[in-house]
Parts: structure tokens; C-alpha cells; sequence
């Protein structure tokens, strides 16, 4: 009787990861963009697919580590690249989409306090269909463009 309260207690707590395994959507690789201390907004980024056989998109994001989170893209606007609002990124059947520098991202917007490099930034991404998915994404320094602090002086 005991052990079976305790199996039935242990598959209710496993039973967000069990279904993630079967999960319709799935996310490699996340990472968010650390940033000078002072700086109030950065990106996430990660590969998402959609394992189904039907075409989804993702329609939010939220996350602890900022105020506000956005969907955002890159356009090319008389030759700059802007960023812009995106009401959702589309996921297509059996296809993996990828949030990258220059992109697709998910704009955090009002860093708070504790956001740093090698701390974790959770994020929650929901789903057309009302799913939603907790995401992992370590805070890392990246090395390319969008940290150029030391180059600046080879443009003048
Ligand atoms: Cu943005």
C-alpha cells in the first residue's frame, strides 16, 4: 500500500518530464547573450521544433530575469538592420527554427538584478495550442559582434 502512494507520488512528479519526451516541441541549445552590467535589455536563443505533423508557431515567451519579453526579428530597413515586434514565429510540421544573433529572438527587455554571465535565465515559451515549455538558458558572453567593446577603435 505504502509503495504504491510512493510509485503513484514519484510518476505525478515525473510526469512533466515523460511528457516532454513525447513532447510536441522541443528546444536545443538555448542561451542568452550577457550583457555590460548597466545595460538594460539582451536576446535569448535556441533551435526549436515542432515534432508534429502540423504547422504551429510560438506566440509568447515569458521570463524571470526580465520585466518584459518580447518576439522579436531582424529586418533589413534602408540598408540597417532594425529589430522589430513579431506577433509569432511560426513553426512549421517537423521542422526546427532557429533564434539566432541577427534573427529570431526572444528580446528580454528590463534585465533584473540577478542576470550575469554563467547564472541560468528561465524562460517559459507558449505554444499556439496552448502548450507551453520551460526553458533552461545558461547567460553566456559571446565573443562575435554583439560584444565588439574592443574593436571599437578599428572602425574610425
Ligand atoms: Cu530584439
Amino acid at each position: 500500500m505504502l509503495r504504491k502512494i510512493v510509485v503513484t507520488t514519484l510518476f505525478t512528479a515525473l510526469l512533466p518530464l515523460a511528457a516532454h519526451a513525447e513532447a510536441l516541441f522541443s528546444v536545443e541549445g538555448a542561451y542568452a547573450r550577457a550583457v555590460p552590467p548597466g545595460q538594460p535589455n539582451s536576446a535569448a536563443f535556441m533551435s526549436i521544433t515542432n515534432h508534429g505533423d502540423r504547422d504551429h508557431a510560438l506566440v509568447s515567451a515569458s521570463s524571470s530575469v526580465a520585466d518584459v519579453t518580447e518576439l522579436h526579428t531582424h529586418t533589413m530597413e534602408d540598408g540597417m538592420m532594425k529589430m522589430r515586434q513579431v506577433e509569432k514565429i511560426d513553426l512549421p510540421a517537423g521542422a526546427t527554427v532557429v533564434l539566432q544573433p541577427g534573427g529570431l529572438h526572444v528580446m528580454l527587455i528590463g534585465l533584473k538584478e540577478g542576470f550575469a554571465p554563467d547564472t541560468q535565465a528561465e524562460l517559459t515559451l507558449r505554444f499556439d495550442n496552448g502548450e507551453e515549455l520551460a526553458v533552461e538558458a545558461p547567460v553566456k558572453r559571446l565573443r562575435m559582434k554583439m560584444m565588439n567593446h574592443d574593436n571599437h577603435g578599428m572602425s574610425h
